[in-house]
């Protein structure tokens, strides 16, 4: 049997739920699987979970609970996250997996025996978050940054790894394969830095228990990339090796096409053909992440569709570069391309079908230079983005689809079929328009399938075309063939979003909106920002917190979140509205007691005066919980 085009993802740390960054790389990774499927090659595609080290150790610590907990927790948030976006990878490879303990002792153990890892000590700075010992210049950028604290002093005995050695051979190797890493600009950043010289590189920690332990020496835990860049070892299938595509977020290219590289030629084995690094997204000029408190989750976008969120990474990141991510760029690309597009397109030309040729799309010879030059635009369809798909540039193939697909628009205009139906002289002309809609839109329904599974099978379907439109061979599609069978009723693609509606209703004042999957998994890690800066207690103390007692509740009219409540503070009864809708009826909340924010300065809510606040716990994906002070507690006493 050949071998099957091997393609991975990174493992992705188990610190934190999947956000749109992690969602974009899998998609990419997901569309690139099935483009291949579809050129007629077997795929092994690869994703899972770096699950050990000191970010996981330390995440786990801080929610009390083990890291193996954590981990579970977490990939839990993952599969399923992948099962709902349909995502065919063969395996879901944890770091934690008894098989890959094994490779990684192995092959720690064979670089040990060969000389290539060797025990000395090591003392410098080490970046917490990034799991390495930092150079002094790289320690200056950290600080410089604000990110000192990110820098701790360490001392240890440390097996290390002999990178030098492989300073020579990994600059021929570059030289020799100039498609080594993609895209070129990334590659020359990659050369520049072996150039530079590299040191040997301490490859176990003595400060970490979380981790594999080194082969005969179990006070060694091996370094979390070691242990990690393995995963596509221990996952690679039978006959598979080597990989043929890595694809990667910038922020991890030198891991992955300096260190990896050199430990394969230290292991002996052949080295990947292709590590493609994509650009961040990005939330204004910042890049998306935890620490930062600017995620945007998978789950907020997927309630337009799946096929329409993998439409958006695709069309709107041009691979290798960065992209702002925008709620409104998103629902603009998806009025503008899915839902006008290609699904009015597609709607007219169906119905026009069944309704000037009882359902069977004519054939094409065309009657004037328009048609001509339809017909050319069309066979130019598939070869063009064959091409352009082949070097991962899904960003160009669709950009140039939908560049015939809005051509088309136009070719209806100028042709006017309705009037051309009128009038039997014109029957050629009509013949033409409607066979050229109908190849268009099938060759588009077979070239959208790896991008959007669920829409090209519809669209495949209404076309009167039998079987599954991810089955069919992408290299043998012949643009002109004869239609084999009526086309079926339209169905509709996409629904336009009602933007204005959506963002009204991100403005409103935030409480937090479960959604599905979110809710339901209790067991979420924690997603809340960082501890705020350290007060003092003067500063805590002017802070008056009172106990209260709700008399009445009732719901703030055209509002989903707000709740206008009556509270008695024993000296006092308040007005005091809170965004607590999603976790309370009105009804439950009369009888509570309450801890009031008693001082707060009145602010008017949707033209309420609120004179208060409720204490409420809860993190960016649970609903609210009133803190609720003990039953004998009076109203007016005192909180401290
Ligand atoms: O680095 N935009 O895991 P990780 C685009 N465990 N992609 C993004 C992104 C963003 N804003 N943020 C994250 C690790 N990504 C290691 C990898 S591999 C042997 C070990 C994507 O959870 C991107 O692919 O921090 C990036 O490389 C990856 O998530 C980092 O995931």
């Amino acid at each position: 049997m050949s071998k099957p085009f091997y393609l991975t993802t990174p493992i992705y740390y188990v610190n934190d739920r999947p956000h749109i960054g992690h969602t974009y790389t899998t998609v990419l990774a997901d569309v690139i699987a099935r483009f291949h499927r579809m050129m007629g090659e077997d795929v092994a595609f690869l994703t899972g979970t770096d699950e050990h080290g000191q970010k996981v150790e330390k995440a786990a610590a801080a929610r009390g609970i083990t890291p193996k907990a954590l981990a579970d927790e977490v990939v839990a948030n993952y599969t399923e996250l992948w099962k709902r976006m349909d995502i065919t990878h063969f395996r879901f490879i944890r770091t934690t997996d008894e098989d890959h303990r094994k490779v990684v002792q192995t092959r720690f153990q064979q670089l040990l025996d060969s000389g290539d890892i060797y025990k000395s000590t090591y003392k410098g700075l080490y970046s917490v978050s990034d799991e390495a010992f930092v150079t002094e210049i790289q320690a200056k950028e950290l600080q410089a940054q604000g990110l000192a604290h990110q820098l701790v002093e360490l001392e240890e005995e440390t097996y290390n790894f002999r990178l030098s050695k492989y300073e020579k051979p990994l600059l021929e190797y570059f030289a020799a394969h100039p498609d080594f890493v993609q895209p070129d600009f990334r590659f020359n950043e990659v050369k520049r830095f072996v150039e530079g010289g590299l040191q040997d590189l301490s490859i176990s920690r003595t400060s970490i228990q979380w981790g594999i332990s080194v082969p005969d020496d179990d006070k060694h835990v091996i370094y979390v990339w070691f242990d990690a860049l393995l995963n596509y070892l221990t996952g690679a299938p039978e006959g598979a090796w080597p990989p043929d595509l890595q694809i990667v977020g910038k922020d991890i290219l030198r891991f992955h096409a300096v260190y990896w590289p050199a430990f394969l030629m230290a292991m002996g084995l052949e080295l990947p053909k292709t590590i493609l690094a994509h650009g961040w997204w990005l939330m204004g000029d910042d890049k998306m992440s935890k620490s930062k408190g600017n995620v945007v989750r998978p789950n907020t976008l997927l309630k337009f569709g799946n096929d329409a969120l993998r439409f958006y990474f695709m069309r709107d990141m041009q691979v290798g570069y960065d992209r702002s991510f925008s709620f409104e760029g998103f629902m603009d690309r998806l009025n503008a391309d899915l839902a006008n597009g290609l699904g009015n397109l597609a709607a007219r030309s169906i119905t026009m079908i069944q309704k000037y040729r009882d359902g069977l799309a004519p054939a094409v010879v065309p009657t004037d230079e328009l048609d001509r030059t339809v017909a050319e635009q069309g066979r130019a369809l598939v070869p063009d983005f064959l091409s352009k798909a082949k070097a991962d540039d899904f960003h160009g193939a669709l950009e140039g689809l939908w560049i015939h697909l809005r051509f088309l628009d136009g070719y209806i205009v100028k042709a006017e079929p309705w009037k051309l139906a009128k009038d039997e002289a014109s029957r050629a002309k009509l013949d033409a328009v409607l066979g050229l809609l109908y190849r268009s839109l099938r060759a588009t329904s077979l070239l959208i399938a790896p991008v959007m599974p669920v829409m090209a099978q519809s669209l495949w379907d209404s076309l009167g075309m039998p079987g599954k439109a991810a089955e069919q061979s992408l290299g043998e599609f012949v643009y002109d063939a004869p239609a084999v069978s009526k086309v079926g009723d339209p169905k509709p693609l996409f629904s336009r979003i009602d933007k204005e509606a959506e963002l009204k209703a991100l403005e409103e004042p935030s409480t937090p909106t479960p959604t599905t999957a979110e809710s339901a998994s209790a067991a979420s890690p924690l997603d809340v920002p960082e501890l705020r800066p350290v007060i003092d207690y003067d500063t805590f103390a002017q802070t008056d917190l009172r106990v209260g007692q709700i008399l009445s509740a009732e719901a703030v009219p055209k509002s989903k979140k707000l709740i206008k409540m009556t509270v008695d503070l024993g000296f006092e009864q308040r007005t005091i509205l809170g965004g607590i809708a999603i976790g309370y009826t009105p009804e439950e909340l009369i009888g509570k007691k309450v801890v009031v924010v008693a001082n707060l300065a009145p602010r008017a809510l949707m033209g309420i005066e609120s004179h208060g606040m409720l204490l409420a716990a809860s993190d960016n994906a649970s609903k609210p919980y009133l803190i609720a002070p003990p039953d004998d507690a009076k109203p007016g006493f005192i909180v401290k």
